[in-house]
């Protein structure tokens, strides 16, 4: 079979871009995808003919009361398709990592080994950990060195995420493989009853969309394109595997979705349209589920959503194309959300329909303006041919230090987008709250906590901000777009919490 997308969607955007009379940059960009060679894949597995991969569940070993993991970064290959191996890069596994399963208020320790003949790094996406565990551009693992960060999980029951942080080449090792997922527990949602059975009636969903050659390499190749736009593929994984189905046995099922894209913005929903609730934002268990058919989900974001499948039926996760405001925004952005079929539910049959979910799932205190001490602005910029990507007019830069910020005060961060694109803005070190958007409050599934917020091209999001556990003068945090292109070309701060 073909690849699913795409040829015939190009040309349509490509036309649609010079009818417009966009600009110079819309109809270099089209023209950039016009120019890409088409693949044909004869090996490219029918759709949703593999069984979705499910990551292996790493307890870690308990020594002394402190929970050990231990990670090896490595290359590997991955038969993405029958009978062709490709180089990719992951973390005791050829591609990807497994899932940590840490417990609020536990101690780890991570050890992670770098058997990649290049430096990396390890970061802990979404949690509250001391500068120097961060994992961040500052904390190099040379090749054959061992990193072995140690931290309270201060967390709540949530999902997060570990990936390279590399400076100037974080899009490169994540493309290549180099992420995973945490998976935190606590006693207040353990007593929920919320699905909660890894690999049974509880899954990891890792979205990416990657392309390949004809020969089955997937190369790391921005084009001038991809350097403004983001590397974008045509081929979905899911846990790395090509369009999967995924077999069940229950009546309703727990996705935690990651996008973990580097730079897709996941338009999500069923093919069939039909309904799902979501449960938890970023940072863990949001104050009720919040019943849905559509979500965005920019890469960075986690949302976990409970889906009934007691019909019986096979359901379709796939993303939609378009959605965005504004004509000449939904141009640019059109290809920031591409469509892709990622995923078929398959129920292995009817069955009663299953008890309702609880009410109230978490206590989540009011975001309170009036609680916060400062306000810091931060505008995000970018040039029009692949330059110039920044905040507040300066490109990072790992010798200096944006911002100094007081640990336990509350402030507000307003994220101003000057751009044509959407940008995914990531803090480290906290779970944030998102307060309003151009003076509009959230939506529901926007309003618990959060670590990553889409900024949409001429918008203004504003959230509210506290670094609670640590302090260190010498090692700053990050704050950046979490579209690893434009991360890596400097749409990215530091910050020090003093
Ligand atoms: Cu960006």
């Amino acid at each position: 079979m073909t690849l699913p997308d795409r040829p015939e969607n190009r040309r349509r955007s490509t036309r649609r871009a010079v009818l417009a009379g966009g600009t110079a940059v819309v109809v270099a960009a089209a023209a950039a995808l016009w120019l890409r060679p088409q693949l044909g894949w004869a090996q490219q597995p029918a759709r949703f003919a593999r069984a979705l991969a499910v990551p292996p569940l790493d307890q870690g070993q308990v020594v002394e009361g402190v929970r050990v993991f231990a990670l090896n970064v490595a290359d590997g290959e991955t038969e993405f398709f029958e009978g062709i191996k490709t180089a990719t890069r992951g973390i005791n596994a050829p591609y990807l990592g497994p899932t940590l399963q840490m417990r609020k208020g536990e101690t780890v320790r991570i050890e992670v080994r770098n058997s990649l003949a290049e430096p990396t790094t390890l970061h802990w996406h979404g949690l509250n950990v001391p500068a120097v565990a961060d994992g961040g551009p500052h904390q190099v693992i040379a090749p054959g060195a061992v990193w072995a960060p140690s931290f309270t999980v201060h967390e709540v029951a949530s999902t997060m995420w570990y990936h390279s942080h590399l400076m100037h080449s974080t899009a490169r090792q994540v493309w290549q493989g180099m992420a995973g997922v945490l998976r935190i527990a606590d006693d207040a949602a353990d007593a929920l009853g919320l699905p909660d059975r890894y690999g049974i009636d509880d899954f990891p969903i890792v979205l990416q969309d990657r392309r390949f050659t004809r020969s089955g390499t997937m190369p790391y190749a921005p084009t001038m394109h991809d350097a403004m736009a983001g590397m974008i593929g045509d081929v979905a994984l899911v846990n790395g595997t090509i369009q999967p189905h995924l077999a069940l046995d229950v009546a309703r099922v727990r996705l935690r979705l990651l996008n973990g894209s580097n730079a897709s913005i996941y338009d999500l929903g069923f093919a069939d349209g039909r309904g799902f609730h979501q449960i938890a934002s970023d940072g863990g268990l949001l104050a009720r589920p919040v019943a849905l058919n559509a979500l965005r989900l920019a890469p960075g974001e986690r949302a976990e959503i409970v889906v009934d499948i007691s019909d019986g039926r096979p359901a379709v996760l796939r993303s939609v194309s378009g959605g965005a405001r504004g004509m000449g925004m939904r141009m640019m952005a059109g290809a920031q959300n591409p469509a892709f079929e990622f995923l078929e539910l398959r129920p292995k049959g009817a069955a009663a329909a299953p008890a309702p979910l609880p009410e109230v799932l978490a206590e989540m205190p009011r975001a309170d303006a009036a609680s916060a001490t400062r306000t810091r602005r931060f505008v995000l910029e970018m040039g029009m041919m692949g330059g110039g990507f920044a905040i507040n007019g300066a490109s990072m830069d790992m010798e200096r230090v944006d911002q100094v910020v007081t640990m336990g005060e509350t402030e507000i961060w307003e994220i101003a987008n000057a751009g044509p694109m959407m940008h995914p803005f990531h803090v480290h070190n906290t779970q944030f709250r998102v307060l309003d958007r151009d003076g509009l409050p959230p939506a529901s599934a926007e309003a618990g906590r959060k670590d990553t917020v889409l900024v949409e091209a001429g918008e203004t999001v504003r959230i509210l901000v506290r670094f609670d556990h640590y302090t260190d003068r010498a090692h700053p945090y990050m704050y950046h777009c979490h579209i690893l292109e434009h991360e890596d070309a400097g749409m990215m701060g530091q910050f020090i919490v003093v």
